[in-house]
């Protein structure tokens, strides 16, 4: 019981020193997992258990399912290869449909883009455009090799037809920081043109345009087991993700 309380109070001591340190919006957290498979990007699950290796996310409130969905993963095995995907409810193929993904490379936070964070925006499905921070805003670059595809699909989490996105981006070529493990600040979005009521949702429902409120990619993962998924709920991810954070790095315990 005593070792219970200790181990609790550890992990939420762990907790608030990542979010101290790192400026990440609270409960926006998730881990960095080596992929066991590689995706193949088609704009679809390729196969059933494309991303069972993926951190999984829900992107609006606590449930995976058809209101949209985001994973994560990371091959190690030549290039540091950040692969990502993205499900979104919208169906219709609109010339200002928006996805958007943001990293903070060096998780340095700041309320305005900087130099080592960039921007990966797709418009109408067409057209990607990048995007560095000059340290007030964004400025437009050069793609850094990012590859990418949506189709209309369906998948485990949404049985109707919807956007999927499947992005995949060597942190080498990003960034000087892409040379760095985890932290890094990372935010997603999506925009459905059709159903302006929704607006852009993102995870973490914040801006683009502010590191110092982008999610968290606090740690990595080299020890996921083959076939196991890692998908976890962001309802529980504030608590237990540092829990996982705190076990995986088997920090020892003080004996009593
Ligand atoms: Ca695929
Ligand atoms: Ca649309
Ligand atoms: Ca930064």
């Amino acid at each position: 019981m005593i070792k219970s309380c200790i181990l609790m109070l550890c992990s939420v001591f762990l907790l608030l020193t990542i979010e101290t340190a790192f400026a990440a919006e609270p409960g926006y957290t998730l881990i960095e997992a080596y992929q066991t498979t590689a995706a193949t990007v088609d704009g679809k699950w390729t196969t059933a258990t494309e991303w069972s290796d993926a951190y999984i996310l829900p992107m609006t409130g606590t449930t995976l399912g058809a209101n949209g969905i985001w994973a994560y993963k990371m091959d190690s095995s030549s290039t540091y290869l950040m692969s990502f995907l993205i499900e979104s409810p919208d169906s219709t193929n609109d010339a200002t449909d928006k996805w958007v993904i943001c990293i903070d490379g060096s998780n340095d936070g700041g309320t305005a883009p900087k130099a080592d964070d960039v921007k990966i925006e797709i418009t109408g499905h067409t057209t990607l455009t990048m995007y560095v921070g000059t340290g007030t805003a964004w400025s437009v670059i050069a793609n850094k090799a990012v590859t990418w595809k949506d189709s209309l699909a369906t998948s485990a989490y949404n049985s109707a037809n919807h956007y999927i996105l499947e992005l995949k981006a060597d942190k080498g070529a990003l960034g000087d920081w892409g040379a760095n493990p985890p932290p890094h600040g990372v935010y997603v979005s999506m925009y459905d043109a059709s159903n302006t009521a929704a607006g852009t949702v993102a995870w973490p429902p914040t801006s683009a345009d502010n590191p110092s409120r982008y999610g968290l990619i606090a740690s990595y993962d080299a020890t996921v087991p083959e076939g196991t998924s890692i998908a976890f709920i962001t309802a529980l991810s504030t608590f237990a993700v540092a829990a996982t954070i705190f076990m995986k790095k088997r920090v020892s315990l003080p004996k009593l």
